[in-house]
């Protein structure tokens, strides 16, 4: 096992991060940038290196920075957390090959699967269902007319080196695939210097549900069940939960079942998330998947007992998988709502500031991941989550009863939070029915302005 890992992240992912490894007794190195220097979590750690300016481009993603941070500290591994680095090829490369082990997935896997339409052109060959769409690449445009009048309209243009939204664009006719084509390929070309695309029949109304998997580097691969992600807003998911409401049994093992093919066929290890649209009629379909700890991971942790970023520092250290397919089970029910310093009348507009109340829920069933303390100040410089708050309860009724006695507990003052619309999104009738899609939160709330 290390003796020491360095961090190379921030706010409340590197806390979790922290506290795995202090649960490991294994030392631990941050790193921070010049906005986070006062930031609480940098007591807990042995060393800890200011790696530059705010600007996360000259600091937390600033690979020679971290790099000498790690060979000056000393560690053995880094943990990249999620964003920032953390799917980055070039940096798992570059860490390995200095002799420090990146903790996540192997580079090649990383650099196939960074691709959606190589994932996808995998997924297919494995066997597990994609949306139907081409073959392939776009190369020509009169083929993928042809293409989207044998599937039928509305399709969707994706960026083969997109995802998470980025670079997306609906057609309903030949013009507005024709000028979409143009756009998308215009778009991606700029935002990732690759302007590929492929086409996809577009699914209306689709759940998003994804399956966390753990692979040893000894092709031992499990899956940790399902997460229901479908509220979201503009791509920045709002509530996870564990089990996914409404989904039938046979069809949540069939998706769990293709997530572990999927794995193991892409040689991939250590911690992955396979991402599924699942339609009206729960057909499912494969879209992403993302090699990296996600920052719902909390919600399978609850449900399975199992603290997967531990597991994730375990395989990065050659252990073998300490439990098997059949010890994983999903008991009771998790749900997790994100709280972001956000201005939820002012379009969801980030808020930073300083945090001058600070009273968090507590008491059964209630785990908060987040390193915000009274007197916090949330830099403007980075993603504006300040807290994770995770119920954990039986059944699913229990769940969102503590999820509100959780909110209403809750008191932040100095900057405005996501709070009340998670208190309208739980006194909501269909989402307490389970009734959720990714187009719930827009339906609901978006038209008439909050
Ligand atoms: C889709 C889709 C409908 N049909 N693909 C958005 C992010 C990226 N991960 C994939 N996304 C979508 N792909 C087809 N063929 C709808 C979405 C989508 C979405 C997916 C998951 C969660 C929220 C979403 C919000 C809008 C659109």
């Amino acid at each position: 096992m290390f003796q020491r890992i360095l961090v190379a992240n921030r706010g409340e992912i590197a806390l979790r991060v922290i506290r795995a490894c202090r649960d490991l007794g294994i030392e631990v190195v941050a790193v921070y940038s010049e906005a986070d220097r006062e930031a609480p979590y940098l007591d807990l750690v042995d060393e800890a290196y200011c790696i530059g300016p705010a600007n996360a481009a000259d600091s937390y993603l600033n690979i020679p920075r971290i790099i000498s941070a790690a060979e000056v500290g000393n560690v053995q591994a880094i943990h990249p957390g999620y964003g920032f680095l953390s799917e980055n090829p070039h940096f798992a490369e570059v860490c390995r090959s200095c002799k420090i082990e990146f903790i996540g997935p192997p580079q090649d896997a990383m650099r196939r699967l960074g691709n959606k339409n190589e994932a996808r052109v995998l997924a297919k060959q494995v066997g597990v269902p994609v949306v139907p769409g081409s073959d392939g690449l776009i190369t020509d445009e009169n083929a993928a007319l042809r293409l989207a009048h044998d599937m039928g309209f509305p399709v969707l243009i994706k960026a083969a080196a997109g995802g998470g939204g980025r670079g997306m664009r609906v057609a309903h006719n030949d013009l507005s695939l024709k000028a979409g084509l143009k756009a998308a390929q215009q778009e991606a070309e700029k935002a990732f210097k690759d302007g590929s695309v492929y086409l996809e029949k577009y699914i209306e109304q689709p759940r998003h549900i994804e399956v966390q998997v753990l692979a040893d580097r000894h092709g031992n691969v499990v899956h940790l069940w399902e997460r229901e992600c479908s509220l979201q807003r503009r791509h920045q998911k709002l509530v996870e939960e564990s089990p996914a409401p409404n989904l039938p049994q046979p069809v949540r093992e069939e998706i769990c079942a293709a997530a572990v093919r999927l794995v193991r066929e892409a040689n991939y290890y250590n911690a992955g998330t396979c991402e599924f649209l699942v339609d009206k009629d729960n057909r499912f379909y494969f879209i992403e998947l993302n090699a990296r700890i996600q920052v719902e991971h909390p919600v399978t942790e609850l449900v399975t007992g199992i603290d997967l970023v531990r597991a994730q520092i375990r395989i990065a250290a050659g252990e073998k998988l300490r439990f098997q397919q059949q010890d994983i089970v999903q008991r009771g029910v998790a749900m997790e709502c994100r709280i972001n310093a956000e201005d939820p009348a002012a379009d969801f507009r980030p808020c930073p500031g300083t945090i001058t109340t600070w009273r968090p829920p507590g008491g059964p069933g209630v785990r908060l991941d987040t390193h915000v303390t009274a007197g916090y100040r949330v830099p403007p410089n980075y993603d504006s989550m300040i807290a994770k708050l995770l119920v954990y309860q039986p059944t699913r009724p229990e769940a969102i009863a503590c999820m509100r006695r959780a909110l209403a507990e809750f008191v932040v003052e100095g900057v405005k939070t996501t709070i009340p619309i998670h208190k309208k999104i739980f006194s909501h009738s269909a989402f307490i029915e389970g009734h959720v899609d990714t187009t719930f939160i827009e339906r609901n709330w978006m038209q008439k302005g909050g």
